[in-house]
């Protein structure tokens, strides 16, 4: 591995570029002349390119035990429970693999050489790994965890880590290996479902924006047509087209110049169809969430109190969003270039889902090409490791209940300069203060 030769005395230190354009080996990167002209074709998207509301309701996240008639409170336990379990054996069972340098070890790079090194090295003759594991540091400090597919009668206990090139087992690329049974470490079938139709309706009502500029999220499209919308075959041969974009939702952003205050985020409170449909969202991704909330608080227990605490402090959904997470990212339908997010605190998760073929996750600095499927989950330092999902392909047709093909995500992530402010603030200080504006308003007067 070559990333382990110089230290760097702090990741700040290092040579990348702010904007992922300014550099011209960037994977995918357009020059200067083909931004103006791309900028200057754009016209409105016009509706015919509107995400589409679902059909009928959500799934319950329950739907697994909903077969015999039992109260919420013992449906959402026997969830837990069952998450648990996974997480237990996950514990247990999954391979450990080390690198060779140590986080404050981790080499500078920018963009333009982790694409480079991807594609030199896992690139498409590497195939994609049907795997759950962890990956450690030299001094065995987690860097990511990823839950997705383990085989069940694989019962040997791994106290030893490996070496990173161990990760590559010709058993681990797809889930029909004779004898083995596999079990998802990931996220249950019916709240992934559940995940994939609140976006779709939270996108139908408030459409997702992608920038002018490419920036981590979008690429160019190979075709040349308009990178702003995605085109999908139906079963029929007719082409139809949907915007892509993302969400920022965050619950308490620091925005420049303002270091004592918070905000809620723009895409929050934007409209008046905004305030309204992101609350529906937030109340429809509960109970996925409070599944997030148990694989951090089981995997990662200090982080988890850390998190929570300062989340308790910063909610504004406190009835709709159990935590850790303030931010989440809601990725429609778009590509992604090799990038880090350098403003996340600590270890973020991402969770894909849709209906699509390839989108594999590649993180070079682990030498790692992740099989991605829909539901694996990805808990990792998505501030120090430069990651990339692979280019993916719509599936063909109008999917069950009027959900669209493509690949979306969410990424729920902590941002590093809200967790810095909130860190002494008590419990709702920022419904009780609107975010630092006005005196506590649960304080009684005498
Ligand atoms: O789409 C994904 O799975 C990851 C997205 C991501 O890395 C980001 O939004 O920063
Ligand atoms: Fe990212």
């Amino acid at each position: 591995m070559s990333f382990n030769h110089k230290r760097s005395d702090s990741s700040s230190s290092e040579s990348e570029p702010g904007n992922l354009l300014a550099d011209p080996k960037f994977l995918d990167v357009e020059d200067d002349d083909a931004t103006k002209k791309r900028k200057a074709g754009l016209n409105r998207l016009e509706s015919r390119c509107a995400v589409p509301p679902i059909e009928g309701n959500l799934t319950s996240p329950f739907a697994q035990h909903k077969k015999k008639k039992l109260s919420e409170e013992i449906l959402r336990q026997r969830l837990h429970e069952q998450m648990g379990k996974h997480l237990v054996s996950f514990n247990k069972y999954a391979p450990t693999f080390r690198t060779k340098f140590r986080l404050d070890e981790l080499q500078p790079s920018t963009p333009a050489n982790m694409a480079e090194y991807a594609r030199k090295h896992l690139g498409d003759d590497v195939l994609p790994q049907v795997i759950s594991g962890k990956w450690v540091d030299a001094d065995d400090e987690p860097l990511l965890f990823y839950l997705g597919q383990r085989d069940m009668n694989d019962k040997t206990e791994k106290p030893m880590a490996e070496d990173l090139d161990a990760q590559y087992v010709p058993e681990r690329t797809s889930l029909d290996h004779p004898g083995a049974k596999y079990v998802h470490d990931g996220l249950p079938p019916a709240a992934l479902e559940r995940l994939w139709q609140a976006t779709q309706d939270l996108c139908s009502q408030l459409p997702p924006k992608i920038p002018p500029e490419l920036t981590r999220h979008g690429l160019q499209r190979q075709d040349g047509g308009d990178d702003r919308v995605m085109e999908y075959r139906m079963k029929d041969g007719s082409i139809r087209e949907e915007r892509r974009g993302v969400h920022h939702l965050v619950q308490g952003w620091v925005m420049q110049g303002h270091h004592d205050k918070l905000y809620l985020s723009a895409d929050i409170h934007e409209s008046s169809s905004g305030v309204a449909a992101t609350r529906a969202y937030y109340e429809a991704t509960k109970e996925i969430a409070g599944l997030l909330g148990l694989v951090v608080k089981t995997l990662l227990p200090e982080q988890y109190e850390k998190y929570q605490e300062a989340f308790e402090a910063g909610v504004w959904f406190a009835d709709e969003d159990p935590g850790p997470f303030l931010g989440r990212a809601v990725v429609w339908k778009l590509q992604l270039r090799m990038h880090k997010d350098k403003a996340d605190a600590g270890f973020s998760i991402s969770v894909p889902f849709g209906a699509f073929t390839g989108g594999y996750m590649i993180i070079p600095q682990l030498h790692a090409k992740l099989s991605y499927r829909p539901g694996d989950l990805c808990i990792f330092l998505s501030s120090k490791l430069y990651h990339q999902v692979s280019r993916w392909e719509p599936t063909d047709g109008m999917q069950k209940g009027g959900l669209t093909p493509g690949r979306s995500a969410h990424v729920f992530f902590f941002p590093k300069p809200t967790f810095q402010l909130l860190q002494d603030k008590p419990k709702f200080w920022g419904r009780n203060t609107a975010y630092g504006n006005v005196g506590d308003v649960s304080k009684v007067v005498g």
